[in-house]
């Protein structure tokens, strides 16, 4: 029989590529969106295989709203990865983010538990829970603790246990994924990734002649999107419920990933890149590194992109689109 997925966060940048992930292997795919006064922004990502899914107006605040879609859909696997995901943002909105990023947990957890207890339920877990916290051998791991820096990654934290409670408590198939970093030519464009490469396009192409940061010193774990959704689809259909660590194993800092940038568009980026205060952060999280290693050997996940090809393929997007003087 065709399996059901429902998504929450389906026209973000993790969504679109679990989206065409699941369509290709034979999933009827159910996405919420949320309404934008700009109805073109809404499923922007998602544009080319809305066709082949349902999509429903809701909001992880609005409970209504999620016993209506959970109710109708009856999914067989859920997929819960919306959420305020910007961690500099989440400084300046924190009551929204813990709103949608804990307590919009609890409501799924609660439709979930309700409605159709029998599915299975992946929660977008995430790195920021660590903080600054690293093992001695410099790698963060299951057991490291978690000592979050930001009202992201306080949140995020309260969900991951949500999750482990509500699994232990009512009997439930659900799972964490403590994703890593990860990346794509869809990132959002205030993201450190994409905005290094798109400026960079920009200079190279006459368009601007700097670029401005906060942070550069921090370190990140950073992987391909794509690859990641594969691994959430592992989390969730895995025999027993349970955490993994979806990462690299690699980290760079973010003046690495501009010299990277830089280098491949033959320009250096000390000529070009300035700091501003603008971009720094109240509480910094230093440093990420992530051990793998129980992904790989449970799950048989491998990652197909390195940092350098992910590189590329964001470039790429960026010299189509960015016109040329
Ligand atoms: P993203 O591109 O920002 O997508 C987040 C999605 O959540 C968007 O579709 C957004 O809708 C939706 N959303 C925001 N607030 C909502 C609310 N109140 N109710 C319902 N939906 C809401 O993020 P992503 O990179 O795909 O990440 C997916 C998930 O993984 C997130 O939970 C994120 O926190 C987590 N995560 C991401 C990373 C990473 O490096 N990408 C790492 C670890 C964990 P709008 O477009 O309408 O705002
Ligand atoms: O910052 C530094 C910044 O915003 C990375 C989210 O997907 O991953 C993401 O959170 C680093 C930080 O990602 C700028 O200070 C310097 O040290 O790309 P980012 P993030 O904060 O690591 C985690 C795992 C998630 O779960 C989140 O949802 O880059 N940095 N200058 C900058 N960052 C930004 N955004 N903009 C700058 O100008």
């Amino acid at each position: 029989m065709t399996k059901k997925a429902l998504i929450t966060g389906i026209g973000g940048q993790d969504g679109s590529y679990l989206s065409e992930h699941l369509l290709n292997m034979g999933y009827e795919v159910h996405g919420m969106i949320r309404r934008h006064s700009v109805a073109q922004n809404q499923d922007s990502r998602i544009t080319h295989i809305t066709k082949n899914m349902k999509t429903y107006y809701g909001d992880l605040l609005d409970y209504p709203s999620l016993v209506r879609i959970v109710s109708e859909v009856k999914p067989d696997e859920i997929y819960n990865l919306g959420a305020m995901s910007h961690v500099r943002v989440s400084f300046d909105m924190p009551s929204f983010t813990i709103k949608t990023n804990a307590l919009g947990v609890l409501h799924m957890l609660e439709v979930y538990r309700t409605v159709c207890p029998e599915a299975k339920f992946y929660q977008a877990s995430s790195s920021e829970m660590f903080g600054n916290s690293v093992d001695p051998d410099g790698v963060q791991r299951l057991t490291t603790s978690m000592n979050p820096v930001s009202p992201y990654g306080c949140a995020k934290v309260m969900g991951y246990n949500l999750v482990r409670h509500y699994r232990n408590a009512y009997k439930l198939h659900a799972c964490n994924g403590i994703l890593f970093n990860h990346e794509s030519p869809r990132r959002g464009i205030n993201f450190v990734t994409n905005k290094v490469v798109k400026t960079a396009v920009e200079i190279k192409k006459g368009l601007k002649d700097k670029l401005e940061l906060g942070n550069m010193d921090s370190f990140r774990d950073w992987g391909h999107s794509k690859d990641y959704v594969r691994a959430m689809h592992l989390i969730l259909n895995h025999d027993v419920p349970d955490e993994f660590i979806v990462a690299t194993g690699e980290t760079h800092s973010v003046r690495d990933l501009c010299e990277t940038v830089f280098t491949k568009l033959d320009l250096d980026y000390r000529d070009y890149v300035v700091q501003n205060p603008k971009y720094m952060r109240p509480e910094e999280l230093k440093y990420l590194k992530g051990d793998p290693s129980k992904a790989k050997e449970i799950l048989g996940w491998e990652p197909e992109y390195t940092f350098s090809s992910m590189m590329d393929e964001m470039i790429d997007r960026w010299m189509r689109e960015v016109p040329s003087v």
